[in-house]
């Protein structure tokens, strides 16, 4: 038996250390977490737990080539020999800007996710804003605190009240989740949660408050004028520390009582408590959950709330992601500060749009499943599945975003190659060792990289560098103590973080009324805006559920359940009973599922486990709006609305 550690590289506010047990046979026994890693503190979720078991089913096992309607195996040579012509042809007649290079977070790996972009910079192609998970609450919490890192998991141990705003972390973030919990037991820290629907984190909850969605401005506005009305702000760090603060009381002056509740759905005396908690409970961390800001209202949500800890007194009191709060220097990494030209930057969002118009020759995905993450896949799928478009996928597995492809190449998954992953909530650093030999013919990403920058003939030295070099470089101040030569050895590091009252905003304070915001033509204080629902719609809300990241983990799981949960006084109106197969459509699509008649949602809205595809074979995705929010140009997932009827 053997050891070997190493971190798990999902998109995940966790960023977990994991143990690796092999036998003999150099076979995965186990995945653990590592008891040594104060956030990890021995238990994974049970993605992290099964992972070996992906690395055995439905892996790419070489290089594919489409030949019509089927998949024909090929050698390395001959795939990159093909892609390199192609990617040669194109840029000679149309130039960079018709290659995307559409990258994701499937695997957080520096060397995984941030070195091979290397290449697309050094050729100058379209890129995209990476927009479709966080950006509108980075851009929110920017606009008034300069940037958006706020408070860490281990924090949570200190507090007495933590407030999870629109953030499912029993599922999403099973970590943070469990030292709230332990928090709960040792010193009777109280769990609010805010939730238009009974997630587990409220079921869970000392108090939920249960708004409309798409209303938390109105509800923040409320709890707000609630603090002011009774003394409860800090006067004295008001002055010190913000700006605005005459115009926030004013807006929040307008939030009564009446209208509050008329807006929100919830009843005065859940503001009334909410409010008292934060005035008593001092200290409290408000944590933002991503799920908050995907709708239409999405940034003017996150900006409203993270007003709360700033009236208390805190320095940054909220969490939301606490990336920038490091220094580590990413652009030198992806290549993009050594570059001799910016690229063409497109909106993740609007792809859809872009793809249907031709926009792009070449298409070269990796860590993505664009083809079911994507909002508006009708319009998406089109334009992938064009003649006049040759798309490459560089994945571990087959997705259905590699059925599209010209061209699938294999890729080790983060098991089978040695990477450092730079976690986003707390700041415990480790080296990813590989557990096992690649299991498949893959390459890595930077292989693959330099072998096409190779046929291609490109010159740029920094191609070709060795990448712990440039991590190293990028890395150099990045660490309370040690470097990345301890890391290699073994040692599990801190990052140092900027120091939480800086606010790095024209004013140089928190800014309630910002400047920025005017600037860009937006309001300087968040705003409530109505809803619109067609008539006859529900609102489809959509999020992560407990066994899936994403659409990974199917291999392991089975099919993502095509679900949607209606609340019974809908579904008699609608004579929908449990069990039956219904469709929810709007103009955009149809997706055919089966019904749950649950309590778990309010009348008016329902629920579907995000990114499944229907009994039909749609994409839930289908129904997704793919015009993107003005405030950070982030999607509006929970603001899409359906007509639900029996099949
Ligand atoms: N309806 C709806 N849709 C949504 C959302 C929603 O709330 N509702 N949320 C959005 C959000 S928040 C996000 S983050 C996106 C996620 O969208 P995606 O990033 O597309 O999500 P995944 O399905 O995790 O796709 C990651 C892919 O990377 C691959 N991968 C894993 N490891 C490696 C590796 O080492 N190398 C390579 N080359 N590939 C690897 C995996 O096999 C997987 O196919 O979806 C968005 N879509
Ligand atoms: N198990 C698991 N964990 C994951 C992931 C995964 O796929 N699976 N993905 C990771 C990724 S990429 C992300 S982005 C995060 C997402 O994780 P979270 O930040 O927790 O976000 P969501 O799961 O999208 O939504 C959280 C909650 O917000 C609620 N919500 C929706 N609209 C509103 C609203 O207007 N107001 C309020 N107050 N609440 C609202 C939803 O009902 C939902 O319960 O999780 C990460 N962790
Ligand atoms: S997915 Fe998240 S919670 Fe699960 S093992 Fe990985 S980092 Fe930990
Ligand atoms: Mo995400």
């Amino acid at each position: 038996m053997k050891e070997v550690a190493t971190v798990c590289a999902r998109d995940c506010y966790d960023t977990c250390a994991l143990i690796i047990t092999l036998d003999e046979a150099e076979q995965i026994l186990s995945i653990k977490g590592d008891k040594k890693n104060p956030v990890t503190r021995g238990f994974t979720c049970p993605r992290g737990a099964r992972d070996h078991e992906r690395l055995y089913n439905n892996r790419v096992e070489a290089p594919f080539l489409r030949q019509g309607d089927r998949f024909e195996q090929t050698d390395w040579n001959t795939a990159l020999s093909l892609v390199s012509r192609k990617l040669g042809e194109i840029l000679n007649e149309h130039g960079p800007q018709a290659v995307l290079y559409l990258d994701y977070a499937g695997n957080t790996g520096l060397l995984t996710g941030a070195f091979p972009q290397r290449l697309w910079n050094a050729i100058g192609a379209t890129q995209t804003d990476w927009a479709l998970c966080s950006a509108s609450g980075h851009e929110a919490l920017s606009l008034h605190y300069g940037c958006s890192y706020g408070t860490t998991p281990l924090e949570l141990l200190s507090v007495n009240l933590v407030v999870f705003w629109g953030f499912n972390a029993a599922v999403s973030s099973p970590h943070m989740w469990a030292l709230a919990r332990q928090a709960r037991k040792s010193r009777g820290t109280r769990i609010v949660v805010i939730d238009p629907r009974e997630s587990r984190t409220a079921t869970d909850a000392d108090l939920w408050i249960q708004p409309r969605p798409g209303t938390d401005v109105a509800l923040a506005y409320g709890i707000i004028n609630y603090l002011v009305q009774n003394s409860q702000v800090d006067l004295d760090f008001i002055k010190e520390w913000t700006h605005g603060f005459e115009e926030l009381k004013v807006e929040a002056s307008k939030w009564t009582p009446e209208r509050t509740e008329l807006i929100t759905g919830v009843a005065w005396k859940h503001i009334q408590e909410l409010g008292e908690a934060y005035g008593n409970l001092e200290p409290s961390a408000t944590m933002i959950g991503i799920g908050l800001q995907k709708c239409d209202q999405g940034a003017d949500q996150v900006r409203a709330v993270s007003f709360i800890p700033a009236l208390l007194g805190l320095h940054r009191g909220f969490f939301y992601s606490n990336g920038d709060s490091f220094s580590i220097n990413q652009r030198l990494i992806s290549g993009r500060a050594l570059a001799d030209r910016a690229p063409r930057i497109v909106q993740q969002v609007a792809l859809a749009d872009l793809a249907k118009h031709r926009e792009f020759k070449l298409i070269y995905v990796s860590g993505m499943n664009p083809a079911m993450t994507l909002p508006n896949q009708n319009d998406f799928r089109e334009g992938i599945s064009s003649r006049e478009v040759f798309v490459v996928v560089h994945e571990t597995h087959w997705t259905k975003t590699a059925q599209y492809a010209d061209a699938v190449l294999p890729a080790p998954t983060y098991l089978e190659k040695d990477d450092l992953v730079v976690p986003w909530s707390h700041n415990y650093v480790q080296y990813s060792n590989g557990a096992v030999r690649p299991i498949t013919d893959s390459r890595s990403e930077i292989w693959v990289m330099q072998e096409i920058a190779k046929r291609l003939r490109l010159t740029e030295d920094w191609l070709y560098e060795d990448p712990w070099e440039a991590v190293g470089l990028a890395l150099q101040d990045a660490f309370e103590e040690g470097s990345l030569e301890s890391l290699r050895s073994g040692a599990m590091l801190k990052l140092k973080r900027k120091p939480r009252n800086g606010y790095p905003t024209p004013s140089g304070k928190i800014e309630f009324r910002s400047s920025r915001a005017v600037e860009m033509g937006s309001n300087p204080l968040p705003t409530q805006t109505p809803l619109g629902i067609p008539k006859g719609n529900l609102i489809l809300l959509t999020s992560a559920t407990p066994k899936y990241t994403s659409t990974q983990f199917q291999e392991v799981y089975g099919a993502i359940p095509a679900v949607v949960l209606v609340n019974s006084e809908d579904a008699e109106r609608l004579s929908i009973e449990n069990g039956d197969i219904v469709e929810l459509s709007n103009d955009r699509g149809e997706v055919k599922v089966k019904a749950t008649i649950s309590n778990t949602v309010p009348e008016g809205i329902v629920w579907s486990p995000r990114q499944s595809e229907g009994l039909a074979g749609k994409p839930q995705n289908c129904l997704m709006s793919s015009n993107p929010q003005e405030i950070g140009r982030g999607p509006r997932f929970n603001s899409t609305t359906v007509t639900i009827s029996k099949h």
